[in-house]
C-alpha cells in the first residue's frame, strides 16, 4: 500500500508530457503584427512554392507578407501596388482566382465605421502560369503534391479565414510552369484519388 501511494504521489509532480510543443518565433519571423486583427490567410501569392501571409486589420493597414523560404517573412504591403494595404476598417478578407488565370486574387470587405471605406477586389498580376488549382474539392480535403515521387507541398481546404471570410473550396499551389506533378487528395470521408496536373493548369474536380 505505501508503495502505491508513493508511485501515486510521485506522479502527481510528474510534468505531462506534451504531444507537441509549440514556440513562438513571431519576432524572429517578423509577422509580429500589431494591428487589430480579424484574419490572416496564408496563401502563395508569388508562385514560390512557399505560403504567404496576408493579415486583415480592424483599424490600420492591412499587411502583406512573403515568404522568405527559411523561416522568416518580409513585409511587402508597399511594393505590393494597388495598395493591399486596404486602410480602412477592415472586417475580413479573401483570396480566390476570380478571373480564372491560376493566381489568386483578392477581395477586401471594410466596414463603415468609424470611417466609410469601400470593399476593394486585387487583381493579382503575376500571370505567368506557374499555378496549379484544383476546384471543386470538399472542405477538409487534403492535397499532397508530388513531383517523381517526391513530396513537393500540401494543402487543406478550409472554409475560412477569419472573420468575414469564406475561402473557396480551391487547393491553389505555386509550382514551375509546364512541369509535370501528381496531385494525391484525401477527402474527409478518408477516400484517396491521384491526379496527373502540370504547372499552369487548372483541374475542376467531379
Ligand atoms: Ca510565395
Ligand atoms: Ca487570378
Ligand atoms: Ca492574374
Amino acid at each position: 500500500m505505501r508503495c502505491v501511494l508513493s508511485v501515486f504521489i510521485l506522479l502527481l509532480f510528474v510534468p505531462p508530457v506534451l504531444a507537441q510543443e509549440f514556440v513562438n518565433v513571431s519576432q524572429a519571423s517578423g509577422v509580429a503584427d500589431g494591428g487589430l486583427g480579424k484574419g490572416a490567410a496564408f496563401v502563395d501569392v508569388n508562385g514560390d512554392d512557399f505560403v504567404d501571409l496576408y493579415v486583415s486589420n480592424k483599424g490600420g493597414a492591412n499587411k502583406l507578407y512573403l515568404n522568405n523560404g527559411d523561416g522568416t517573412f518580409r513585409d511587402v504591403t508597399a511594393e505590393a501596388g494597388a495598395g493591399v494595404d486596404a486602410p480602412g476598417f477592415t472586417m475580413g478578407s479573401v483570396f480566390g482566382d476570380c478571373d480564372n488565370d491560376g493566381d489568386v486574387d483578392l477581395y477586401v470587405v471594410n466596414g463603415r465605421y468609424p470611417v466609410g471605406e469601400t470593399n476593394k477586389l486585387y487583381l493579382n498580376n503575376q500571370n505567368d502560369r506557374s499555378f496549379i488549382e484544383l476546384a471543386g474539392l470538399s472542405f477538409g480535403s487534403k492535397v499532397a503534391l508530388c513531383d517523381g515521387g517526391h513530396l513537393v507541398e500540401t494543402r487543406e481546404v478550409r472554409s475560412s479565414t477569419g472573420f468575414c471570410a469564406q475561402e473557396p473550396a480551391v487547393a491553389h499551389f505555386g509550382v514551375q510552369a509546364g512541369n509535370a506533378y501528381m496531385a494525391k487528395i484525401t477527402t474527409p470521408d478518408g477516400k484517396t484519388q491521384n491526379v496527373a496536373v502540370k504547372g499552369g493548369q487548372i483541374v475542376k474536380m467531379d
